[in-house]
């Protein structure tokens, strides 16, 4: 692995946002892929950071230093990312559910689908059903793409749909569920669809607009 990854990966381990910053940047002007800086390097070095999270080897404070790191990381990267010149792929409704703080996924997965030319509309974290379901009404989105990183928030997920149903929302668009709790099984049992990562997230979205087109 090329020597910038893995100063990048050990960056953010220790949570170092200046030195995480100044290694993106000097990785783009290496002409390093921006795709690969992402996933060889901020990625890779969040995973680790979970890893040991888990782990009981770090603890609150210092994963959310590597995750602001890693945040700062990713705005330099968004608009080499975002040089996809297609646009109106369609338009999605993100967010995070009610509960539950995390976002470093959702705007990974937010960013990729920007530069695959999706409009995105990102409603932030902690939101609600009724958020949710207000959100569609005044922007009548093709997607509804719901975050979730607990166990004990999942279920918004599934309150969510069942209101978008009630409203006779649900049948104009599509709902992706994705985050570390989530499967495949979990998102077929309340009619949604799941993806594992912001790569595959893309690669699912354009699916369902494709399937609606026809
Ligand atoms: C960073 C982190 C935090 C940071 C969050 C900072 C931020 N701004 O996001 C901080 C420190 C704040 C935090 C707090 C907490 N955390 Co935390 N956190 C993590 C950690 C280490 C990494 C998550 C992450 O960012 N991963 C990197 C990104 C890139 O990956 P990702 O989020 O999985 O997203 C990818 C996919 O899942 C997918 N995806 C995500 N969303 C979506 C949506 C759609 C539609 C699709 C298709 C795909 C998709 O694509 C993404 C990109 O590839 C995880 C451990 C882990 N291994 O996941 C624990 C983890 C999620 N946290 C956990 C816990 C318990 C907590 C706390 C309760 C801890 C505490 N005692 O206070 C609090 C809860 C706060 C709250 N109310 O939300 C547990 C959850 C356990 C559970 N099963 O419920 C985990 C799993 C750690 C563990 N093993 O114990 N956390």
């Amino acid at each position: 692995m090329s020597k910038i990854f893995k100063k990048i990966i050990e960056a953010v381990g220790e949570g170092e946002l200046d030195d995480v910053l100044e290694l993106v940047e000097e990785a783009l002007e290496d002409e390093e892929n921006p795709q690969d800086i992402l996933n060889k390097g901020l990625v890779a070095g969040m995973n680790i950071v979970g890893d040991l999270f888990k782990e009981g080897e770090l603890f609150v404070p210092e994963v959310l230093m590597s995750a602001k790191a890693m945040d700062a990381g990713m705005e330099v990267l968004k608009p080499h990312l975002n040089e996809s010149d297609v646009s109106n792929s369609g338009k999605i409704i993100f967010c995070t559910v009610l509960g539950d703080l995390h976002d470093i996924g959702k705007k990974l997965c937010v960013m990729l689908l920007q530069g695959a030319g999706y409009e995105v509309i990102d409603l932030g974290v902690d939101i609600g059903v009724q958020q949710i379901v207000e959100a569609v009404k005044e922007h009548k989105p093709d997607i509804v793409a719901m975050s979730a990183m607990l166990t004990t928030t999942m279920t918004t997920m599934n309150e969510t749909v069942t209101a978008l149903k009630k409203e006779n929302l649900y049948d104009d668009l599509f709902v992706m569920v994705g985050g570390a709790p989530l499967s495949q099984d979990y998102a077929k049992g309340i009619d949604s669809y799941y993806s594992e990562d912001a790569v595959t997230a893309v690669e699912l979205a354009d699916r369902l607009v494709q399937s609606k087109a026809m």
